[in-house]
């Protein structure tokens, strides 16, 4: 394991300049204090929110929700009405599933294929039996969980995903468990992952306004994440999802923090006409004043800060936004390197470059405008303090002159320029690669079968951890079964998370993760 501590002239045993190395980028950072005070007053949810939030909504002791924009697409993946909430209830959702008292167990479906695999755990396509709604369901080893000390890290997520009501947040519908396994059921994304959507395209490229809309979406994203006070840490192509109707989706909230406190978004007036625009601004940066250390992430997307180890905040994410529109427009990242230590001296060094056309035989458009320059620089900008989103959060990156033709409003009601494959049926997932399952995971009996994971395809997955299972003479506490609250339709569990319940689970989660 690394540790992230930048020291160009003095060697730390993490990174080293000019040093070759594969192993897996991670820092474990102190964890965050949590105030007492915060633990009693749960915080009331956003309503669902694409354009700039409504600020008048957060004290409000009620939310209200409008459809999300998957709520009619054709692939038949429809979210469930709306369920009223409890009069103790403090939070509602026009298409959670969340409140019922339904027990939902992995008996409820049947497998179709293996969408994905990822570090601890498999994502699969299935269907619900009653319904035929399909769903993707992401199934995770217990015994990996507690053997690779991820128990928090799953909790947190959970809670995040649980909490999280955004259109261009992949929705959490069951998260249930087996004797086995952990399984959280998402929306399924029938359009795949975004990374090979990007692929696919002629140079691996997107035209401008194409790339301006998806950072749009993105922005829409974060901004919400971040009211919640949550960093997402991870953005990449890799975690962008594209749903049947085109807009984007992210996915996998495995490294992503909540920040012990969350305050109301505040007013920001520019000192500098030059700076931003005459506007004031709204800002969203819940998260800014916190600092988080542990960190997993993808090299090529590490911002400077966290290579340097001093800890990071919601920043962070505007400079993933900044390579991924980077990688969007031209095809690859800017400070991709020779290796992992190349990649992160030119992060921490190399001044942001723009190729010019005739690099990439499909670049014979319009030049890159220089807006579009502008936005990328400022995103990319070293000193973290000084990046354009540091100030007054997304309000800021939605003012740049490149977001100009943008509605934020109406951004989900605008045609993506991406559609899945609307001739394809969705149980076709024709947008996956074909991946060999080289151990069947069968729904239905789970618990006898071998655990889904990369790394133990040819180990017994059976109840080896001595997790307590439904017939131990162990009985079912949080203490003896660390996933004994993992389940949505308890109702003593994170199935009606509230801010205070994520808040503690991320203080909880940053103490042995990952
Ligand atoms: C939803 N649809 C398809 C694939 C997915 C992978 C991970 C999480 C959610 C998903």
């Amino acid at each position: 394991m690394l540790s992230t501590s930048y020291t160009p002239s003095s060697p730390a045993p993490s990174y080293q300049p000019g040093y070759s190395s594969s192993t897996t980028f991670r820092n474990n950072g102190p964890s965050l204090q949590l105030p007492v005070t915060h633990l009693s007053t749960p915080l009331v949810p956003l309503r669902r929110v694409v354009s700039a939030p409504d600020t008048t909504l957060l004290n409000q002791s009620t939310s209200q929700s409008t459809p999300p924009p998957h709520a009619n697409n054709s692939n038949n993946v429809t979210t469930t009405p709306p369920v009223m909430s409890a009069s103790t209830s403090t939070r509602t959702s026009s298409y959670s599933v969340q409140r019922q008292k339904v027990k939902v167990d992995p008996s409820h479906f049947r497998k179709i294929r293996l969408l994905g695999k990822g570090d601890v755990g498999r994502v699969y396509l299935v269907e619900e039996n009653e319904t035929k709604q399909l769903y993707a369901l992401k199934v995770l080893s217990k015994k990996e969980m507690v053997k690779r000390n991820k128990v928090k890290r799953v909790k947190a997520e959970q809670a995040i995903l649980s909490m999280a009501h955004h259109p261009f947040i992949v929705p959490l519908h069951h998260s249930f468990q087996s004797k086995d396994h952990l399984m959280f059921c998402l929306e399924y994304c029938v359009g795949g992952e975004f990374f090979r959507a990007l692929q696919q395209r002629p140079g691996k490229v997107l035209k401008e306004h194409e790339a301006r809309f998806y950072a749009a979406e993105v922005v829409a994203a974060l901004e919400y994440l971040h009211l919640h006070g949550l960093i997402y840490r991870d953005l990449k192509p890799e975690n962008i999802l594209l749903h049947q109707s085109g807009h984007l989706m992210l996915s996998d909230f495995d490294l992503s923090v909540q920040s012990p406190t969350t305050g109301n978004p505040t007013i920001v007036h520019s000192t500098s006409p030059l700076l931003f625009s005459q506007q004031p601004l709204l800002d969203t940066r819940s998260c800014s004043n916190v600092r988080t250390n542990s960190f997993v992430g993808t090299s090529e997307y590490l911002a400077p800060e966290i290579i340097q180890g001093k800890g990071h905040s919601s920043t962070v994410d505007w400079w993933t936004l900044g390579i991924l529109l980077y990688e969007m427009i031209y095809g690859f990242t800017p400070f991709k390197g020779a290796n992992q230590n190349d990649t992160f001296d030119r992060i921490m060094a190399q001044k942001l470059e723009f190729p010019t056309f005739g690099y990439n035989p499909y670049f014979k458009g319009p030049e890159i405008t220089p807006n579009c320059k502008s936005c990328m620089r400022k995103l990319l900008h070293k000193n973290e303090n000084k990046r354009l989103g540091a100030r007054a959060g997304a309000s800021e990156i939605k003012s740049h002159a490149f977001f100009k033709p943008i509605n934020f409003a109406l951004l989900r009601h605008m045609r993506p320029p991406i559609l899945p494959s609307q001739q394809a049926k969705p149980i076709d997932a024709v947008h996956f690669k074909h991946i060999k399952e080289s151990v069947s995971f069968d729904l239905e009996a789970d618990g006898s079968t071998s655990t889904p994971t990369d790394n133990d395809d040819d180990t017994d997955g059976g109840d080896e951890a001595g997790l307590p299972t439904p017939d131990s003479d162990l009985e079912d506490t949080e203490e003896l079964d660390p996933f004994a609250d993992f389940d949505s339709g308890k109702e003593t569990g994170l199935s009606c998370i509230t801010l205070a319940d994520a808040l503690l689970l991320f203080v909880n989660s940053n103490i042995d993760s990952p």
